[in-house]
């Protein structure tokens, strides 16, 4: 049997590009013991694979050159020397960018698709959901009454971040998205109380119209300028929950930072990073929380699915293009 998989060619220096990668045909491994299987029907790519594909050491190791990347994914198990795991069952685990992933079964985590689409185990269930929860609730400490701005709103953690900040009682939402049919999304469909394009006029200016009062929350999934608009905008005791920063991820230089940092002493803010990594133990809460508002509808949530394992890469490419709705999933 044949597998297809992507291959890391060269670290890629600026944007990645094609030659960057390839699609590499192998023989489909037997499992040994203690492994299964899978073949996978839902791929995840995300942003944070950019900095995979770079040398520099991180929270996770590089992919190495030469060999097959790997993200989460979502299959079905096909073969099973492992006990508790049958042929039929569906796995998460974190062998993607291939078709069939041989892995230890204690790496896969079952999953139902009975009480969810499959695909919302990589989305609204998954990471980048439980993401989301984390930094509101635990590293911006929300609470209600809180006026909260979001950045890359549309987007997979953005647009949950934002819902989760209305039904948990926010004053106020604000999104920021890089077109204007994001915006129209995130007013019309998630309930945000106002939304920018961010290219089209400064952040700083556009945040002053939408969030006249100020903001007491920060998410921040870009960094650069919505960065710095940020902290202007911060109300006394603000927080600033440092998520990701997309808009420097290709970037050959280091970018300038905010200017602005002084205010953090005149509002007493805070900002702070995380990783979804360091918040784990969350993921029971996070389901018995937020899986009732993603079952009712209350927590709405769209994904871009791209079909085939040699659109991989250009799914990729596009959640760093902004090509992307909601969660970018690549189903095979
Ligand atoms: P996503 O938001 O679904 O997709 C990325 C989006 O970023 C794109 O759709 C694009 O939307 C936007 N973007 C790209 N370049 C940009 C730029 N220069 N300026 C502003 N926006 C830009 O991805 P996601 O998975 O939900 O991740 C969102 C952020 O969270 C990323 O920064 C990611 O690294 C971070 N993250 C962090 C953790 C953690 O543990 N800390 C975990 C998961 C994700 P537009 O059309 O709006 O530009
Ligand atoms: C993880 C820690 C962080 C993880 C993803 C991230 C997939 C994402 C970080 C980023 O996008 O900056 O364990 O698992």
């Amino acid at each position: 049997m044949i597998n297809r998989e992507w291959h890391l060619l060269s670290r890629p220096v600026g944007w990645p590009k094609p030659e960057d990668f390839a699609l590499v045909e192998t023989e489909v491994p037997a499992p040994g013991e203690g492994q299964i299987l899978v073949r996978n029907e839902y791929l995840s790519v995300d942003p944070y694979m950019r900095g995979r594909m770079s040398a520099a050491k991180s929270y996770a190791a590089p992919y190495e050159v030469g060999e097959v990347m790997q993200g989460g994914a979502v299959g079905e198990v096909v073969a099973s020397d492992a006990e508790g795991f049958a042929v039929g069952d569906h796995v998460l685990h974190f062998s993607g960018w291939r078709e069939y992933a041989v892995i230890d079964a204690r790496q896969g985590v079952k999953v139902d698709p009975e009480a969810a689409p499959l695909s919302t185990y990589l989305g609204v269930l998954g990471m980048t959901g439980l993401t989301a929860y984390a930094g509101l609730l635990r590293t911006a400490s929300f609470k209600e009454g809180d006026a909260v701005f979001v950045s890359g709103a549309a987007g997979a953690v953005g647009s949950q971040v934002g819902q989760l900040a209305k039904l948990m009682g926010a004053s106020r939402v604000v999104g920021s998205a890089g077109s204007d049919e994001k915006v129209k999304l995130l007013l019309d469909e998630y309930g945000f109380d106002a939304a920018f394009n961010y290219k089209e006029g400064p952040v700083s200016e556009q945040l002053r119209v939408a969030a006249p009062d100020g903001i007491d929350v920060y998410f921040d999934n870009v960094g650069g300028d919505h960065l710095q608009a940020a902290i202007g905008a911060l109300n006394l005791n603000g927080r600033i929950a440092i998520c990701g920063m997309i808009s420097v991820y290709n970037a050959t230089e280091p970018a300038p930072g905010p200017n602005n940092l002084a205010r953090l002493i005149q509002t007493r803010g805070r900002m702070e990073g995380f990783l979804v990594s360091d918040h784990f133990d969350l993921q029971p809460e996070f389901v018995e929380k937020v899986g009732p508002w993603v079952a009712s509808g209350a927590l709405k949530y769209r994904e871009t699915v791209v079909e085939g394992i040699e659109n991989n890469l250009e799914a990729f490419l596009g959640v760093l293009r902004g090509d992307n709705v909601g969660k970018m999933i690549v189903k095979l």
